[in-house]
């Protein structure tokens, strides 16, 4: 699989950024994401919600393709790790 890029919006207190978080760690894939905060950085939740008129987090963009949900994102970790770490 071509090398995808990973763009994750989050905020730390959130749960839900929190199990995708969880698997990413457990899928050793921290070093595959660029990660943005949406609380930190308003400008972050504005281009969320510009791009998918939804400020709701977490969303992983996969190759620039917004993917909301955090059980959809971490089953798509899952399933793709493997083949995401050799990139
Ligand atoms: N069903 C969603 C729920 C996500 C959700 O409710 N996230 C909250 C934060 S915990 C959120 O983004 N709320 C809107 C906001 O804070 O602007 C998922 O599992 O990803």
């Amino acid at each position: 699989m071509k090398e995808k890029k990973l763009e994750l919006y989050y905020f730390e207190q959130c749960p839900y950024c929190q199990i995708v978080l969880s698997a990413i760690k457990s899928n050793g894939l921290e070093e595959k994401m660029t990660y943005f905060d949406t609380r930190k950085d308003q400008k972050n939740r504005e281009k969320l919600v510009s791009d998918t008129g939804r400020g709701t987090v977490p969303c992983l963009y996969i190759d620039g393709k917004p993917m909301h949900e955090s059980r959809d994102i971490a089953h798509w970790l899952q399933n793709y790790a493997e083949e995401l770490k050799k990139g």
